[in-house]
């Protein structure tokens, strides 16, 4: 496609599989409605959503309403009818005409991400949460746009230090507007436990207490969780919890000393080291508590993962961790969820079902030989805690320092030697929260990055370029600023 047609069509990220121009004008009139093909409610919550996202800035009041056939002119129209089966569960077919609006796909997650489509089309101003002047118009045109990976997410560290509920949905809205449909919630480590679990209460009311800096912490009720999870799947977003172990552990066993194998409770730590903490292998007890937690955390959340971390395990002997890695995967496929695990998990013996997710690019071959699928977020191209260049007064920089570019420019398919893309899932950018303490610092590490990674994990790798792809996310700094979304203004990109 022509960067004429895309820009014609509203800089759309990412960047959809075919974008046809057709010259005309489309305005979203004071009276137009958004009407969904009656019988299913859940056109109608997605209509829904569509008509919160455009009512504060147009001052509209938008009518949602179900209809049997396609509405008069000058609507928008959401349906399943008639729609192509190659577009799979999230692609859809937009058309804009001058007359009104109609996007069509096979299933509600395609309608979900149409209407961001929809959304990147109005002006910016759409997004300001004040009445704006207008007028709403969209180029006139058709899309057809489904995703190449299924697997498309970022990470969120809610342990290191920890994020209200409002802040975490907040995040979750950007990643939404942006096609991601994974998102990974790292949910425990050394510094913090951050999830109720019934059976182990002290996890989060004592191992939660403290966090990086040595601030009071916090964790989620249960209910909060599932009300997240309930938030995240309204927008067609799946929730990975994690609880990272055997290494990372120090606040569960801070809680619990018959975690420990000298049965002495090490006190709470809010440092920022790594690699110093470790389960105590041979111990019952230690399966007691993996099977007890999995258990709570797998009956709350829907989605059909568990993440059991496994990184970084430094104080677990080699042959214990192949051991606790081989003894834990069976408890979460008792519990009926798939087991998804950092690189390292590639070193034990696992189920094909096992998920193994890059970051250093070294062990996820080793997983990959064993029939497991691959996540890729390789630490020097997508770990979004990463310092953008040597000024930047947030972020860490072990991996190197990670502009915009360098976020956006590589693919998925060469990060590791006999990991091919039929072995790839998809990406996700982590967001580690050590140096982070407020959502306007987790956002000005998130944007401008995160689009690309949606980008790299959506749109067909073909006929990407820098000086394209940066004018069509310059565009997207003042929606960033109606949004309210706090952004790193990079001296690289062509800001409007
Ligand atoms: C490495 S990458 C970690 C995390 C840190 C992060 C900081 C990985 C699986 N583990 O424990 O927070 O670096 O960038």
């Amino acid at each position: 496609m022509s960067d004429s047609q895309s820009a014609a069509m509203g800089n759309i990220i990412p960047m959809p599989v075919l974008v046809q121009a057709t010259g005309q004008t489309f305005t979203l009139s004071p009276d137009a409605g958004i009407y969904v093909q009656a019988g299913n409610d859940e056109l109608l919550r997605i209509g829904q959503y569509l008509a919160d996202k455009l009512n504060p800035a147009t001052g509209y009041a938008i009518k949602v309403a179900p209809v049997a056939k396609a509405p008069a002119q000058g609507n928008i129209y959401l349906t399943t009818e008639g729609s192509d089966a190659t577009l799979g569960d999230e692609g859809y077919a937009l058309t804009v005409a001058q007359d009104g609006v109609t996007l069509v796909a096979n299933k509600p997650a395609g309608l979900f991400r149409g209407i961001q489509t929809i959304r990147q089309m109005l002006p910016p101003a759409i997004d300001n949460s004040t009445v704006q002047p207008g007028p709403w118009t969209m180029a006139t045109g058709t899309i057809r746009d489904y995703p190449r990976f299924e697997w498309r997410g970022a990470m969120l560290d809610v342990a290191r230090h920890f994020f209200k509920v409002d802040d975490v949905k907040r995040y979750i809205d950007t990643l939404a507007y942006y096609k991601l449909n994974r998102f990974h919630l790292h949910l425990a480590d050394d510094q913090g436990w951050r999830i109720e679990i019934k059976s182990w209460p002290k996890l989060a009311t004592y191992g939660g207490s403290t966090e990086v800096g040595g601030g009071s912490g916090g964790y989620y009720t249960q209910a909060e969780y599932a009300d997240l999870v309930a938030y995240a799947q309204s927008r067609y977003i799946t929730v990975i919890p994690e609880i990272d172990m055997p290494g990372h552990v120090n606040a569960a066993q801070a809680s619990y000393p018959e975690l420990n194998c000298n049965g002495t409770a090490p006190d709470l730590y809010s440092g920022i080291d790594v690699g110093f903490s470790s389960l105590c292998i041979d111990s019952d007890m230690t399966y007691k508590f993996v099977d007890d937690v999995i258990k709570e955390l797998a009956a709350l959340t829907p989605g059909p993962y568990i993440h059991i971390g496994g990184d970084e395990a430094r104080s677990t002997p080699p042959e214990d961790y192949k051991r606790f890695i081989e003894r834990i995967q069976p408890i979460v496929e008792a519990h009926g969820k798939q087991m998804v695990g950092w690189e390292e998990i590639g070193n034990a013996k696992l189920l094909p079902t096992a998920i193994a997710q890059d970051w250093n690019d070294k062990m996820t071959a080793q997983a990959v030989q064993q029939g497991a699928k691959v996540i890729i977020s390789s630490a020097t191209k997508a770990y979004m805690d990463m310092k953008y260049d040597p000024s930047t007064t947030l972020g860490l920089n072990w991996a190197g320092y990670t502009d915009v570019q360098t976020a956006y420019d590589w693919d998925p398919t060469t990060r590791e030697a006999g990991v091919t893309e039929r072995d790839i899932l998809g990406v996700e950018a982590p967001l580690w929260s050590e140096t982070l303490q407020t959502l306007d610092d987790i956002n000005f590490m998130t944007f401008p990055r995160l689009p690309g990674y949606a980008e790299i994990g959506w749109s067909p790798a073909t006929g990407r370029s820098w000086s394209e792809y940066s004018t069509r996310l310059a565009a997207h700094g003042p929606r960033w600023a109606a949004l309210g979304v706090n952004f790193f203004r990079s001296s690289d990109i062509p800001w409007k």
